[in-house]
């Protein structure tokens, strides 16, 4: 058993599998790992937050995490030291979705400058795993200067994913021209880049009339900024496009540190993780009184019979003492 103290010694030093361990660590739900983990961050936060983090989101079979793979060899390769956190909801079910996955980023994983994490779905938090920003954090430590994490093309994963990053991109499928109307407004408001993906044989032509959609699309739904987020056309099977896409970013993030807006940013993401965390914090301990729970389940009989509102019964579940019925 080693000491928390040799933990972050060894996550410091590169050590892969402490670092595998750490980020087990700071994920558990359970009660006798939190104080390890708490520590296991406090040590180690001084080292955190020198990285460029940059959130992935589009439709399932998009090619999200083949483009991170492509991406991150690329970028391992010009020396820059990559962990991937992948975060996928299915995978919670099936447990298939992790494999694909895995053996999808075999050879990144196998990369020296690599650290690949396929997590499982958060469970409770809709697939986006609770503890992403805590791994982040470690994984900066250990010496990664680019995280990219996966998400889900729907629901409140993304606009959690994008509360964390510093960089937005959307993947969009050679056919997303015909479905632009489909895609959630919300995405294309959020990101910072869009690529048009598997613009390669066949689909090549298809993906750049989708580019120019999106191109128009962007431009309106962007129109305040002094620059609409590049549209770049690509493919991770010929590496198409992956090069001007890194390019764009590493443009659009120095333009944000020269303006003060990357660390701006940082910082309302950190008000924001504290908020998330109160809540959490509040609402573990709140349930953490089996009366609570109990009076819980009562009140929401009541409410189903009609003779409750949801207001008035939250009211009086948080104001009653603990351990009172
Ligand atoms: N033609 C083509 N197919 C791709 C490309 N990238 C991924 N794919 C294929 O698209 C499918 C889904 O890829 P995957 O990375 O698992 O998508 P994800 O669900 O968004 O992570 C796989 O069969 C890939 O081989 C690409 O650039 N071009
Ligand atoms: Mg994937």
């Amino acid at each position: 058993m080693t000491s928390v103290q040799e933990l972050a010694a060894a996550i410091r030093r590169g050590d892969r599998a402490a670092l595998a361990r750490g980020i087990t660590l700071v994920e558990s739900r359970r009660p006798e790992d939190a104080a390890a983990g708490e520590e296991l961050l406090q040590l180690l936060l001084p080292w955190a937050g020198q990285s460029v983090r940059i959130g992935i989101t589009g439709a399932p079979g998009v090619g999200k995490s083949t483009f991170i793979e492509a991406l991150g060899r690329r970028r391992c390769d010009a020396g820059q030291r990559v962990a991937v956190l992948a975060v996928d909801p299915s995978s919670a079910v099936t447990g298939g979705s992790i494999l694909g996955d895995k053996t999808r980023m075999t050879e990144l994983s196998r990369h020296p400058n690599a650290f690949v994490r396929p997590s499982p779905g958060g469970g409770t938090l809709g697939g986006v795993a609770a503890r992403t920003r805590e791994a982040m954090l470690l994984c900066e430590a250990a010496g990664h200067d680019l995280v990219l994490v996966e998400t889900i093309g729907t629901g409140q994963s993304e606009v959690t994913v994008h509360g964390m990053v510093d960089y937005f991109l959307l993947l969009l499928s050679p056919a997303a021209g015909d479905e632009l109307q489909g895609i959630k407004r919300g995405v294309m408001e959020l990101c910072d880049g869009v690529l048009v993906h598997k613009a390669d044989g066949d689909l090549a032509p298809a993906a750049d009339r989708a580019a120019q959609q999106c191109l128009l699309a962007m431009r309106v739904l962007h129109a305040g900024e002094p620059e609409p987020p590049p549209v770049v056309v690509g493919s991770s099977l010929t590496g198409r496009g992956l090069d001007e896409l890194w390019q764009a970013i590493e443009r659009r993030l120095a333009g944000r540190r020269a303006d003060g807006s990357f660390a701006a940013t940082r910082a309302r993401q950190a008000e924001d993780w504290l908020d998330a965390a109160v809540r959490e914090r509040l609402l573990a301990d709140f349930l953490a009184d089996p009366a609570t729970v109990q009076a819980l389940a009562a009140a929401r009989e009541r409410i189903a019979r009609g003779e409750l509102l949801p207001s008035a019964a939250a009211r009086q579940l948080v104001q009653r003492r603990p351990g009172t019925p």
